[in-house]
């Protein structure tokens, strides 16, 4: 069973996003400060699109917390989505107001538009892209902008870069790749590093395959919109077994490595090295360029759908690996210390260390 679970919802132009969040034990100080600062790490980076400059992504705690500190019971975070002003008809929950108004046909190859209007039905595409918007990602940064407060009490900490902006490896280069391709009416992908430490040892386990922390890990990233390949430490292809494995030495009776190749995880469990994910994200599907495509409706041949769209969203996605990562490191610590409050967990964490 798992430990710390949530949902969220919410369509990318209804009214807002929302989570709750269960497995919280009582004691932990969440600051909405902390939340909102994550929030505008997401909204920010270059290359980011015109609803960035419309929304300012603020959290709302609406239970679970008294006075700034977890109660043990479900956290209910809210965000309200200052565009929805402008899209109350057409995403009115009345059936009263019922339009076609902003309703589109054409399919945007990438996108979850044609599988998922088969998959439920929809002749409206809109009812489709809603949901599998990036936007869904702005309340996933507020959960782990908890699960992050839970793990900094605990002495875990984590930060993450970019690697690659389309073809751009050096961090100069960047801007210019993005501009390069937002005059094109294009978009860019790239490769992000999320690196956590202080990590006790043995979180996940090697005894059954869905325990493994790595796999876990990978369906957590893997699963961010855009994401189409997930790496824990260097990718092996081409070491041999003696360049690649970490040699094990010994300092002040401690067992000590030189490298990390591993990336933190050996045997699917955190091993006390820092933990290393890499992950590479395809560029946006929504062009202002459009794709070949085909209408849904009048199945002919066409441009695909543009309303509008960032050029490139990767320094926002190091933001959400983050908090996807926090969400499985907070749970991955429940279940191996268990615990309902603070004190509880911080005397059997510490035992470890
Ligand atoms: C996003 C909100 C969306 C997009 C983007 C990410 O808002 P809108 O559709 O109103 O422009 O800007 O999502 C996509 C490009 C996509 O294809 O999903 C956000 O809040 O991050």
């Amino acid at each position: 069973m798992e430990k710390f679970r949530f949902l969220t919802s919410g369509e990318s132009h209804g009214k807002g996003l929302t989570a709750i969040i269960e497995g919280i034990p009582s004691g932990f100080d969440i600051n909405p400060d902390f939340i909102n600062e994550e929030l505008k790490r997401r909204q920010q980076g270059y290359g980011r699109g015109a609803r960035m400059k419309i929304e300012t992504d603020t959290v709302e705690i609406l239970s679970g917390v008294r006075f700034g500190k977890t109660l043990g019971s479900p956290v209910t975070l809210f965000i309200k989505n200052k565009d929805f002003e402008n899209w109350e008809k057409i995403m009115s929950t009345d059936p009263q107001d019922y339009t076609e108004d902003k309703s589109f046909s054409a399919y945007r190859p990438g996108h979850a538009d044609f599988a998922g209007s088969i998959k439920y039905n929809q002749k409206d595409l809109r009812n489709i892209l809603e949901r599998s918007s990036a936007r869904q990602t702005a309340m996933e940064v507020a959960v782990g902008a908890v699960a992050k407060q839970i793990l900094d009490k605990l002495g875990i900490s984590c930060s993450s870069k970019i690697l690659q902006i389309g073809k751009a490896v050096n961090p100069e280069d960047f801007h210019q790749e993005i501009d390069t391709a937002k005059e094109a009416g294009d978009t860019l992908g790239g490769k992000i590093e999320v690196v956590y430490s202080g990590l006790p040892i043995g979180l996940g386990s090697h005894v059954h395959w869905d325990r493994k922390l790595d796999g876990r890990i990978a369906q957590a990233v893997m699963s961010i919109p855009a994401i189409k390949s997930v790496e824990i430490g260097d990718n092996p292809l081409g070491f041999t077994g003696s360049e690649y494995h970490d040699e094990m030495y010994l300092e002040d009776g401690k067992v000590i490595r030189k490298t990390n190749h591993a990336g933190g995880l050996e045997g699917g469990m955190t091993n006390g090295e820092n933990l290393v994910v890499r992950a590479v994200m395809k560029p946006i599907p929504t062009l202002r360029k459009p794709l070949n495509t085909v209408d849904s409706k009048s199945m002919q041949e066409t441009q695909a759908h543009f309303e509008r769209s960032d050029t490139c969203a990767v320094e926002a996605c190091a933001v959400v690996a983050e908090a996807r990562i926090a969400c499985v490191l907070v749970n991955e610590i429940l279940l191996k210390f268990g615990g309902d409050s603070l004190e509880e967990i911080l005397k059997r964490v510490n035992c470890e260390r």
